[in-house]
């Protein structure tokens, strides 16, 4: 199996983060993917891939072209207005405000386009987000021409970005990019299976109305973790794509026997659906010790997901999403590579 990789992936580095109340370190860093590269080049020696340069237009088939537009002059735009330091959004529209309005202010304009407080923009925001896009694009590429799985060491991450807005390290979405990009390259029908410890509130938006992607997650119940405000049991998809849309969340502690059921009930609709190709948003946060993980797996529970996903036969491209605690996200994707490819 090749892995993907692209450098430029490093370049976004917020200075803080705010998270419940305080300024911290950043959750997200490009060590993540240092730690996780390492790793693959250790158990797969020879298995890495160059990543290739694509237009935006794979890109616009997912988000919308005047939040790609914003994304990409938004740090210009705040320096330009006499500001130095990472870009943050300030107020969103509650009930009975003008959401349809989009500021001419840079700060009104970052707040439209985002969703929550812990995620700024950086000077190479824009640059990082294209390169992991374009990573997902060439494991998907991959994929398109007979490979039978790729990993695609996408940073920052994807699955909480909507078609119009970023948001929990997320700015495009790469597992969506991935899976629009398979449909136009012939794939009749694709299964997303995002086993990050959050719900991929984006991932959903995008495809919510579609019967041709089919999205399903488990994760923490937003009740307890973010995003609070998607990811319910009750949220099916709507009109065509009613049925096509799959939230199994669980609580907080949750172990491999929860865990486990919940990926064989996920891989039997799966199965059922008969998707020509598979995405698995890959998020390793639901490690034990985890920084912003409340459930318990185990280094041998991540093996097992990746021996059950093998299970289904099907050509298989796996995206790099969460996973916050350096020292052990390495050897767990390796894990659920390993337990796949066995
Ligand atoms: N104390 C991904 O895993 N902040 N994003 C939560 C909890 C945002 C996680 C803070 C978490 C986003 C891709
Ligand atoms: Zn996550």
């Amino acid at each position: 199996m090749k892995f993907f990789f692209a450098p430029e992936q490093l370049l976004h580095q917020q200075a803080s983060e705010f998270n419940r109340g305080e300024l911290t370190a950043p959750f997200e860093t490009g060590t993540r993917a240092e730690a996780v590269l390492a790793a693959l080049q250790a158990a797969f020696p020879g298995c890495a891939g160059e990543v290739g340069a694509f237009s935006l237009a794979p890109i616009l088939a997912v988000h919308d072209q005047s939040y790609v537009a914003f994304l990409k002059e938004a740090y210009a735009e705040w320096t330009s207005e006499g500001r130095s330091g990472d870009a943050f959004p300030m107020a969103w529209p509650a009930q009975g405000m003008r959401a349809e309005i989009t500021p001419s202010s840079i700060v009104g304009k970052i707040s439209r386009y985002s969703f929550e407080i812990s995620t700024g923009i950086t000077a190479n925001s824009w640059e990082a987000a294209r390169r992991s896009a374009e990573t997902a694009l060439t494991g998907a590429r991959d994929i398109a021409i007979g490979a039978p799985a790729a990993f695609s060491l996408c940073r920052p991450p994807g699955h909480h970005a909507g078609r119009g807005y970023f948001g929990g390290y997320c700015y495009l979405n790469n597992a969506a990019i991935a899976a629009q990009f398979l449909r136009a390259e012939g794939a009749a029908r694709i299964a997303i299976l995002d086993v990050d410890y959050h719900h991929g509130n984006g991932t959903q938006q995008i495809f919510f109305d579609r019967a041709d992607v089919f999205y399903i997650s488990i994760h923490a119940d937003p009740d307890t973790d973010f995003p609070y405000f998607l990811g319910y049991a009750d949220e099916i998809g709507a009109g065509a794509g009613e049925a096509f849309n799959l939230n199994i969340p669980l609580s907080r502690g949750a172990t491999w026997s929860a865990y486990g059921q919940a990926l064989a009930h996920s891989l039997k609709e799966i199965k059922d659906y008969g998707p020509d190709a598979l995405i698995v948003s890959l998020g390793v946060d639901t490690s034990a010790g985890d920084l912003l993980s409340g459930f318990l797996l185990q280094r041998e529970d991540f093996r097992s997901m990746g021996a059950q996903i093998g299970g289904l036969g099907t050509r298989t491209l796996f995206v790099f999403e969460g996973g916050y605690s350096v020292n052990d996200i390495g050897a767990n994707v390796t894990e659920v590579l390993e337990g796949f490819l066995d």
